[in-house]
């Protein structure tokens, strides 16, 4: 069974988690970052697949009604959507991420599995949890836990381990402000992909032993796994070691696309002539919800002027007329009027960008109606009063922040 922990805000993307959790963002031009985690489990041939939600998930859980409802009981598949319900009783919502998991105990143990794995339903990737099974099954470990190198000044944000030489993890510091660096890799560090592997019973007996610990968050980067490395067997697993092949070529690449400029760089570098991420991989789908609707249309306006878009990733339902879009990312059912032209942009679904508007390196929030001739990007001070603009100059804009304008 695959357990998705999809309840938290991502308070660093700002307004855009503003009213939905972060695994319901949209990504990559159709997606929602929650789909790669649940087409990870389901391409990895889980088939009960539960998910816990909490923050603002009204949009998240409307998402996977509408794309993750093909799950059938009468061939032993599940999905189950779990709202933190104050199971326990009344006064408790989940307090951290392992108490997500020890609230619905009763709900796994009626689906028996023998093993779990707990994925986090706000990261980019893809990769074959099948093949972490396996080793967590050979090594007889308590946990496997997922890692990747990284830079050794991001592992701030991450669990930061070191591992022996059979690959067992000997110390795991939750996000530390000096993270230590792996043997003879003086800039790299070991970070944990907050994924593990766990024999359920076993988990069930940490979450227990947790829940009597009055010290605990409840977490299991803080909490659970620091415990497990102590105490019992927690093995490492590479990530390197199970990406996907996409072609012949591994692809290793994983995202938590937590900041606002991480986000829209992870979107824009999809406009590559061949990104790092394949989005084109029939081997290996990232399923989403698909809505009945006419195909993208390209118009000369009634000026004769061209619609075009080149470098982009343009969805259905999008209508570009007279207008040019360059390094942009339209989602489903942008609208795009008459001489208004978007430069690296992630314009979210359903936004109307109006008659000679000009956005530069902007993320738009859906539905958004940009007046005519709004400018963004050029002004960088203009911007900042009007927009969240980060430290590199992204520009998020919202329908609050456009209300605010007149
Ligand atoms: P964080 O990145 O801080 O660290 P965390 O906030 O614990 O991650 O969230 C992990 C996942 O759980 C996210 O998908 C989030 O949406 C969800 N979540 C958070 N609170 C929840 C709650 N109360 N109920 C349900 N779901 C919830 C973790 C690990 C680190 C590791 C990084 C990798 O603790 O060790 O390095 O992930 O990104
Ligand atoms: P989220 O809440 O995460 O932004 P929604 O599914 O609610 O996602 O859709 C985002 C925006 O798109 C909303 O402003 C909604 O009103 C609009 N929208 C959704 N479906 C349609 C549609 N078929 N036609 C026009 N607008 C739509």
């Amino acid at each position: 069974m695959a357990y998705v922990l999809a309840g938290g805000r991502g308070s660093r993307l700002m307004e855009l988690t503003d009213n939905r959790a972060k695994p319901a963002v949209y990504f990559g031009g159709m997606s929602r970052i929650i789909d790669f985690a649940l087409s990870n489990a389901l391409n990895s041939g889980i088939r009960r697949i539960g998910v816990a939600t909490q923050y603002k998930a009204h949009s998240l859980i409307r998402h996977m009604q509408r794309a993750w409802n093909f799950m059938r009981p009468e061939r032993n598949e599940s999905f189950d959507i779990l709202p933190a319900s104050q199971r326990i009783d009344e006064f408790h919502w989940y307090e951290g991420t392992a108490d997500a998991v020890f609230q619905n105990i009763d709900i796994i143990a009626s689906h028996a599995p023998q093993y779990i794995v707990i994925l986090a339903g706000d990261h980019i990737y893809k990769m074959d949890y099948e093949l972490m099974l396996q080793q967590h099954v050979q090594e007889g470990a308590d946990v496997t836990v997922g890692c990747i190198e990284v830079p050794r000044m991001q592992a701030t944000a991450f669990g930061v381990m070191h591992v022996d030489e059979n690959g067992q993890i000997t110390s795991f510091l939750e996000k530390p402000k000096d993270p230590p660096a792996m043997p003879g890799k003086p800039d790299v560090a070991l970070a944990s992909m907050g994924i593990y592997v766990f024999t359920t019973e076993f988990l069930f007996e940490q979450l227990r032993r947790d829940a009597d610990d009055p010290e605990s968050r409840r977490d299991f980067g803080g909490d659970i796994i620091p415990y497990i490395v102590k105490h019992g067997k927690a093995v490492a697993h590479l990530f390197s070691s199970s990406a996907i092949r996409a072609g012949a070529q591994i692809e290793e690449y994983w995202r938590d696309v937590g900041t606002l400029d991480a986000y829209w760089e992870a979107n824009i570098d999809l406009t590559d002539v061949v990104p790092k991420l394949n989005m084109y991989d029939r081997e290996w789908p990232i399923w989403t919800d698909q809505i009945i609707a006419a195909p993208a249309k390209f118009v000369h306006d009634e000026e004769g002027r061209r619609g075009m878009a080149v470098s982009s990733l343009i969805s259905q339902d999008c209508i570009v007329s007279g207008a040019s879009a360059w390094r942009s990312l339209l989602f489903t059912g942008v609208k795009m009027g008459s001489f208004s032209d978007v430069q690296e942009g992630v314009i979210l679904p359903y936004c109307n960008i109006g008659r000679g508007a000009r956005l530069k390196r902007v993320i738009v929030d859906s539905g958004v109606r940009i007046p005519e001739g709004l400018v963004v990007g050029e002004d960088p001070v203009a911007d900042a009063q009007r927009f969240r603009r980060t430290d590199s100059g992204i520009c998020l804009i919202t329908k609050s922040m456009i209300d605010r304008l007149d």
